[in-house]
């Protein structure tokens, strides 16, 4: 396995971010996001965590330690852990981050959206299996092949605890037709053995960019005890399209819970909240997802 290539260096030349996100299919910023702001967040939702139960009694709070069975997203143990997650302010925020919005600017040349859908992750340990499996977001995220997807550790997360992966270059090849898999999003693509696998340890602020074709997964957690938190979101060029079911919350479809409606109701007042509504008009269509057969 490579180490992802540092871009940090070309911060502030968007030709040559361009031009590397192109070649490799991914850019990874070392602290682009505010350190003190994504352990903050951190911290909130080990704060959720313990309150449920799932943090190991008396340990380190910011260490998420876990002796607690695994659990995957959608349980019914895992959503009202997961509706206050996304009720934290803090938590749309963050992709808002005028650093991160600039970078995206750089790279469509052109006004940008932060796709409203955010999405956290708490991957247990002990569940490799039904860890997220290789795919394309494109599948998922729909609208312009053109998205970026963003994934930052919320936390250090050091190679043992997992984080994700990608295959350099791999968007080159075009989208590739999804079979079903375990995991998160339950579909997943062939692998060519003959591209590289890269990863690196995270620190807090770190922030991983990709196409929308580029493959990626969920590499294994290999502690016996850490949670591993994230968070994932995306960027597109304002004249470029997306689709409806990114303007919603992750997990809308359980309802009311998971509607904005209830999400935003302690902080509809602030920028963060319903900011796609004061652009200009955007392009939408509907999401048609491609399913394995
Ligand atoms: O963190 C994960 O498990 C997977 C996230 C992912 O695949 C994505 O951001 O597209």
């Amino acid at each position: 396995m490579g180490q992802f290539t540092e871009s940090n260096d070309l911060l502030g030349d968007a030709a040559g971010l361009r031009k590397r996100l192109n070649e490799d299919g991914y850019l990874f910023v070392r602290e682009l996001l505010p350190r003190e702001e994504v352990l903050d967040l951190r911290r909130q939702i080990l704060e959720f965590c313990r309150e449920a139960g799932w943090l190991i009694e008396g340990s380190d709070l910011m260490a998420g330690l876990t002796d607690h069975a695994p659990l995957l997203e959608g349980d019914e143990e895992w959503q009202p852990v997961y509706a206050k997650l996304q009720a934290l302010e803090a938590f749309h925020r963050l992709k808002l981050n005028a650093d991160v919005h600039q970078l995206m600017e750089g790279l469509f040349q052109e006004p940008v959206l932060a796709l409203p859908m955010t999405i956290a992750r708490i991957a247990f340990p002990n569940d490799n299996e039904r860890g997220t499996q290789p795919h394309q977001d494109w599948l998922y995220v729909g609208g312009s092949t053109e998205t970026i997807s963003c994934w930052g550790a919320l936390g250090d997360v050091p190679e043992r605890v997992g984080g994700l992966k990608l295959l350099k270059g791999s968007h080159k090849a075009g989208f590739l037709k999804p079979v079903p898999a375990m995991g998160p999003g339950g579909q997943t693509v062939a692998v060519d053995p003959e591209l590289e696998w890269v990863q690196s340890d995270y620190r807090a602020g770190d922030l991983l960019m990709f196409k929308a074709l580029t493959i990626h997964s969920a590499a294994d957690n290999h502690t016996a005890d850490t949670l591993r938190l994230s968070i994932d979101f995306r960027y597109t060029g304002q004249s470029h399209s997306i689709t409806d079911k990114w303007l919603e919350p992750h997990f809308s479809w359980l309802g009311e819970p998971f509607s904005w409606d209830t999400l935003d109701r302690g902080w509809r007042d602030s920028p963060t909240a319903r900011y796609w509504e004061k652009l200009p008009k955007l392009k939408i269509k509907e999401h048609e997802m491609l399913h394995a057969e």
